[in-house]
């Protein structure tokens, strides 16, 4: 059983028969924001992503290229790190499933499933796509396609199988038991209702090609690349051993976010097959939505692949992130325009936040001689904007608990909005000459709030808070959500402050596009 204060959270592993995209990188992006809030709140994090290296869809791409399909993986596996890197993001670990440790995983885990009288020898005949890597029902087909849209085709091979359809009723009971075991609610319903539709035994092994893990004993059969990749969450945390201190910290693991695409594979098949070999299943499935670009499906045909390295240059990494945890509520399907990226970045982080921490930071320059002001007794508004920021960490964390991401920051940013219209009202620089003590309680209240906001927004946007934190002198021990409110917490009047400079820039169209009809017909 995983310590109480532990944080495990996982991305799906990438396939590397592609580049990294936009998808991709929300996906990472999502984890890094939850396992920074939760290391920031005092919790033990284990963050994992990494990619997913075998079978026939990978074998393709590498002959396509006319590479070994090791020499592929490598050098693609390569990009999804090294955008891990440049995004920043946290990840405790990487794993790739053509890591020997993780191999000898998938082993241990088919011989404790075999052991138990859970896989059988039979064949298979029937419809595969190696696009999804799945195995589909003729009842399943629309128009001879998958129901994703993918071309199938007949398969007819011997066949080692998974007793799924033995674990109909104790998938259904776990659902029961566990009503956010997958979240959000309407992909827990379309779960259920599938699995109360029935369950057939799942083909687990192929013979057709050899890119992956052999079956124990059986090296004709390639144990099926959905298998394969699902025990990637465990070998990362030192399965086989589960008496390990890494898997006894982390297992059962508390999140695996994935895209609503692969949600049968990690709500259906991945518990039924933690079930049968005696291991405990995760704690919760998260599936979000599906990101399209400019209203259109992101597909390399389309050529609007949004490369997030062309994102982060044109943007910023904070921008970026901002736009994709905050444009939609998680777990519903977005689109990305220029303009709604641009939008964003200008609106909240420029002109509501960052102008806010501008404004403060450099009155205090001007009027409090550089260092934290001293506040004066209290007013009701002051205590009125204290209270509201005072109160944010809790409504903060409640949305957090349940990877409301863009909820969470709408709280923050409400609190944003609630200071600016406080500056405005409270009118500070008028005060400078007729009431300083009020000036300076009134600055006090606005830099103890905009500290508040800082640590809060560390998760999401990281780079900007911590420039807002060094303007505000807070050291680095102070940074945790621990320092939030309580004894010690606080601005201490008197500290100096560093000159301020600007957070959050506003993004200026480099050579703007003219609108087409002020452009003049050719003559
Ligand atoms: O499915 N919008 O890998 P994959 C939102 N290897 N998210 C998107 C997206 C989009 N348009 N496109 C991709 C696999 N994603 C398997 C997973 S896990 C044991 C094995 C994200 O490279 C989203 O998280 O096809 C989706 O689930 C994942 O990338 C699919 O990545």
């Amino acid at each position: 059983m995983s310590s109480a204060d532990a944080l495990y959270v996982t991305t799906p592993i990438y396939y590397v028969n592609d580049v990294p995209h936009i998808g991709h990188a929300y996906t990472t992006l999502a984890c890094d924001t939850m396992a920074r809030f939760a290391r920031l709140d005092g919790r033990r994090v284990r963050f994992l992503t990494g990619t997913d290296e075998h079978g026939q869809k990978v074998e393709q791409a590498a002959a396509a290229k006319g590479l070994t399909p090791k020499l592929f993986t490598d050098q693609v596996s390569e990009r999804f790190r090294t955008l891990a890197d440049r995004m920043a993001l946290t990840n405790d670990d990487f794993i790739r499933t053509t890591e020997d440790r993780h191999k000898r995983g998938v082993q241990a885990l088919w011989r404790e499933l075999a052991r138990r009288d859970q896989i059988y020898l039979g064949s298979y005949a029937g419809w595969y796509s190696v696009r999804d890597e799945a195995f589909y029902a003729e009842s399943e087909l629309i128009d001879g396609r998958a129901p994703t849209g993918a071309p199938v085709e007949w398969v007819e091979e011997p066949s080692y199988f998974f007793r799924l359809s033995a674990w109909q009723e104790p998938l259904l009971r776990l659902y029961e038991e566990r009503p956010d075991f997958i979240l959000p609610a309407t992909r827990r319903n379309e779960v259920v209702s599938f699995v109360r539709g029935g369950l057939q035994d799942l083909s687990v092994s192929r013979t057709s090609f050899r890119w992956g893990v052999s079956v124990p004993d059986d090296p004709d059969h390639i144990v099926y690349v959905w298998l394969d990749a699902l025990t990637n969450y465990m070998t990362a945390v030192g399965y086989p051993d589960v008496e390990s201190e890494l898997f006894r910290t982390f297992w059962p693991a508390d999140l695996h976010v994935i895209g609503k695409d692969i949600l049968r594979f990690h709500a259906v098949y991945w518990p039924a097959f933690l079930l049968a070999a005696g291991l405990e299943p995760p704690r919760r499935i998260y599936a979000h939505g599906w990101w399209t670009v400019e209203g259109q499906k992101i597909s390399k045909s389309l050529g609007n692949v949004i490369d997030p390295y062309d994102l982060m240059e044109t943007y910023g990494l904070d921008q970026t992130r901002y736009f994709l945890l905050r444009e939609v509520p998680f777990g519903n399907d977005g689109d990305f325009s220029r303009a709604a990226m641009i939008n964003r970045m200008n609106h909240d982080l420029a002109n509501d936040y960052g102008n806010l921490v501008q404004r403060v930071l450099s009155m205090i320059q001007r009027n409090c001689g550089g260092q934290v002001p001293a506040p004066g007794e209290l007013s009701a508004e002051d205590r009125g904007l204290l209270e509201a920021s005072g109160a944010l960490l809790e409504r903060v964390r409640a949305e957090m608990a349940v990877q409301a991401l863009s909820r969470a920051l709408e709280l923050i940013f409400e609190v944003i909005g609630a200071a600016n219209r406080y500056v405005d009202a409270q009118a500070p620089w008028a005060l400078r000459k007729s009431d300083p003590g009020r000036m300076a309680t009134v600055l006090y209240a606005l830099a103890e709030t905009i500290r508040r906001l800082a640590l809060l927004t560390q998760a999401f946007v990281p780079d900007g808070s911590a420039r807002i934190l060094d303007q505000l002198a807070v050291p680095e021990e102070a940074r945790t959500l621990t320092s939030f409110a309580g004894e010690g917490a606080g601005l201490v009047p008197g500290t100096p402050l560093p000159a301020p400079s600007g957070v959050f820039p506003r993004f200026v169209e480099a050579s703007p596009s003219m609108p087409i009809e002020t452009v003049a017909p050719r003559k």
